[in-house]
């Protein structure tokens, strides 16, 4: 049997809706080709010396692993010359990258997590690359961090590699979110998970308990009651995961159901939470949403939110629908 590739797909979808305009599905085959590279090099760990800090900091103030710097730059070379973009910005970078002057602009902008849970890298635990695509303003040639700030809901893709046992891409272009896995012995990525969706409800939750002391009300009268199980009102045992990776808990999310929170911190009341809205809480939130989950800070949609920083960053709830919905009118109560 044929497997349908990421190009067959892609190629596909473009004939079915026209949605996927050629400079677009270039874009996306540049980036998956780009986390094929990234997926090697995270594969062989301590053979290809690219374990262990960079002995630089990220904008965000966290201590870089070479792989970050790594996946940072690849992703950078291999998407600037392609005449898809108009810039691009990183976690990794104060300010969005230029698009060089010797090569054609596009109509799209591209942002990146290029390596998400990088500091799981040393202990072999999985980690990711998140992406998100914005268009560019009409007119805006030379684009600054103003022209990144919209909401989530403007996102024309979005989508995650993540590096386990086995690389996965996971897709959403707004019809759908479709997952291929990295066939290693031809370098192709195969649709293996067509039309994914999110179980409605769950027994699974995912949060850093050691945080509970700085949580909200809400979600310390939440969480405290998935913990009650069959002595409490939910009527039901969960279980609990914490892989310390986004993308890992995503993916297992969107193939298992469950709810992963990141809320906001008593801690420093200035930062709405740890992760960052751009670059990863909105490109979540678009796939979560398209498999049929929902995605808030706690008080709205994710992708609802009006950006004002590159950076900022904002509390996460997210997974399957029945909960994300509960702790979401728990800070409405
Ligand atoms: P903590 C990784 O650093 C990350 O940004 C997400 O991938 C992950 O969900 C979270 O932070 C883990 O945070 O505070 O548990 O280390």
């Amino acid at each position: 049997m044929s497997h349908t590739t990421l190009s067959r797909f892609l190629i596909e979808q473009q004939r079915k809706q026209g949605s996927i305009p050629p400079e677009l599905r270039f874009l996306i085959e540049t980036i998956a080709r780009t986390c094929k590279a990234i997926s090697h090099s995270v594969h062989k760990g301590a053979l290809s010396g690219v374990l262990g800090e960079a002995g630089t900091g990220n904008v965000q103030g966290e201590a870089q692993k070479k792989l970050d710097v790594i996946a940072n730059d690849v992703l950078l070379e291999a998407n600037e010359w392609g005449g898809s973009l108009a810039a691009m910005a990183s976690e990794e970078m104060e300010l969005p990258h230029a698009i060089p002057g010797e090569y054609p602009k596009g109509e799209y902008l591209l942002l990146f997590d290029p390596l998400d849970g990088s500091s799981n890298i040393d202990v072999n635990i999985s980690v990711g690359t998140i992406f998100s695509v914005l268009r560019c303003p009409e007119g805006v040639t030379q684009p600054t961090e103003v022209d990144f700030l919209q909401p989530g809901t403007r996102q024309v893709a979005a989508g995650y590699t993540v590096y386990g046992p086995q690389t996965m891409l996971v897709l959403t272009f707004g019809n759908g979110v479709h997952g291929f896995t990295l066939d290693r012995e031809n370098g192709s990525f195969v649709l293996t998970h067509p039309d994914m969706h999110i179980p409605e409800t769950t027994k699974e939750f995912a949060i850093n308990m050691s945080n509970m002391r700085h949580w909200e009300a809400p979600v310390k009268r939440y969480v405290d009651e998935l913990l009650a199980g069959t002595t409490g009102p939910r009527g039901k045992d969960y279980n609990m995961r914490w892989v310390a990776s986004m993308v890992a808990e995503v993916h297992r999310i969107i193939i298992r159901g469950g709810v992963f929170m990141y809320p906001k911190d008593a801690r420093d009341p200035s930062k709405a939470g740890k992760l960052r809205l751009m670059y990863e809480g909105n490109p979540m939130a678009f796939i979560i949403e398209q498999a049929g989950g929902v995605a808030t800070n706690g008080h709205q949609r994710i992708l609802d939110i009006q950006p004002s920083k590159l950076h900022e960053r904002v509390a996460v709830f997210l997974g399957s629908k029945e909960e994300v919905e509960l702790v979401t009118r728990y800070h409405a109560e």
